[in-house]
């Protein structure tokens, strides 16, 4: 892709400034999104292909970010595994977590037809968005999906039960997230087919787990994902939330950027992650509560670090919280874009 400053820094290309994107960008600051959840229900607006599409580029046109994210979810993973699901009030549900069976295994029938709405969606965002806008695929890595699949609650439940099964059955656990990559896999393949020009695996409960522990169950798992998705040319964005110094073991096998968690400074990380990972993040989401005074002065934090630092990308170091202000975000995006970075 020419002329996108987004798709220039994952090149590893010296640009004038950071790209500046943001997680959960579309489905939480925009009124227009609001306005338009009011009438559909989630499953309606990321299975509608045109509307999935205007829901992913309403955050280009309206917050000016340099990139769009598809509008979808991670869970379609195990919904397209055959497990019942839903999106309720109080975040997703799911009518049998795996838990409560003896051999979970057999209960899972991945059927990666059960994706196909989602390429169609991809299509029509590649048809309609405006020129050199780059669109990020995404996937949830193995590990917090199987949190939700094995709980079948949000992550407020803190999946004691989750965390317990894997303690309690740690073969079946390595078959289960066996399973999960190989649809993981073909998801990221076909999404690449559809024309997403990079990827990005959220494990947002990364830190649920000791970071030794996470390694050894997970990232052989990582790695076979990074390496589908970069052996078709397509840049790897790995978000691995709360691992601390687990960062050290962010090694150039594992991903081309490394989306920073809030929790970790961002000089920090760059300490700590091999020199040939690119960064991406990391302003606390919960600064948008609060003025624009308060957030110019954390912002003006990254500008030392932006002078030199060309493999950066600006986002949060979590998606946007609900109730987070569009005025605050859209302010965000234009001082990135029009600080003279000294570049
Ligand atoms: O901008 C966007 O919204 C992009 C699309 C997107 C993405 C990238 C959605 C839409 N979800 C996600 C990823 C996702 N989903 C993650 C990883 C990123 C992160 O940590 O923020 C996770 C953990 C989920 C799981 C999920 N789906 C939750 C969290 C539940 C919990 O408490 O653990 C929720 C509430 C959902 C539903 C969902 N997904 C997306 C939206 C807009 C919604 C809300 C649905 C609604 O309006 O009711």
């Amino acid at each position: 892709m020419q002329n996108s400053i987004f798709f220039d820094t994952l090149k590893g290309t010296k640009t004038s400034r950071p790209p500046v994107w943001f997680m959960r960008q579309a489905g939480r600051v925009l009124p227009s999104y609001l306005e338009l959840r009011s009438r559909h229900s989630f499953w309606h607006m990321m299975s509608d292909p045109v509307l999935a599409a205007k829901v992913s580029l309403l955050p280009v046109y309206e917050l000016g970010v340099d990139a769009a994210i598809l509008f979808s979810d991670i869970l379609v993973i195990p919904y397209a595994m055959g497990m019942g699901l839903d999106f309720t009030d109080h975040g997703p549900k799911f009518d049998k977590p795996l838990k409560d069976y003896e051999y979970p295994l057999t209960k899972l029938n991945p059927d990666p037809d059960k994706l196909k709405y989602i390429y169609r969606a991809i299509d029509e965002i590649v048809k309609t968005r405006p020129e050199n806008t780059p669109l990020i695929g995404f996937a949830g890595a193995p590990l917090t999906v199987l949190c939700y699949m094995l709980e079948g609650l949000s992550s407020r439940s803190g999946f004691p039960d989750a965390i317990s099964f894997i303690y309690r059955n740690k073969g079946v656990t390595e078959k289960l997230i066996e399973s999960v990559t190989d649809l993981t896999i073909e998801y990221a393949c076909q999404q690449i087919a559809h024309g997403i020009d990079t990827f990005q695996l959220f494990e947002t409960h990364g830190g649920i787990l000791p970071f030794d522990f996470y390694k050894s169950l997970v990232f052989p798992a990582i790695k076979k994902i990074s390496k589908a998705v970069r052996d078709k040319g397509v840049p790897f964005i790995f978000f691995p939330k709360d691992i601390g110094t687990g960062f050290r073991h962010i090694t150039p096998d594992i991903c081309d950027f490394v989306s920073v968690d809030w929790q970790t400074p961002i000089i920090e990380a760059r300490r700590l992650v091999h020199q040939e990972v690119g960064l991406q993040g990391n302003l606390d989401p919960r600064l948008l509560f609060a003025d624009q005074a308060a957030i110019e002065k954390e912002l003006l934090k990254y500008m030392e670090f932006g002078k030199t630092e060309y493999k950066w990308i600006f986002n949060l170091g979590h998606g946007f919280m609900p109730g987070s202000s569009f005025e605050n975000a859209k302010y965000i995006v234009d001082w990135v874009k029009t600080t003279n970075w000294r570049r």
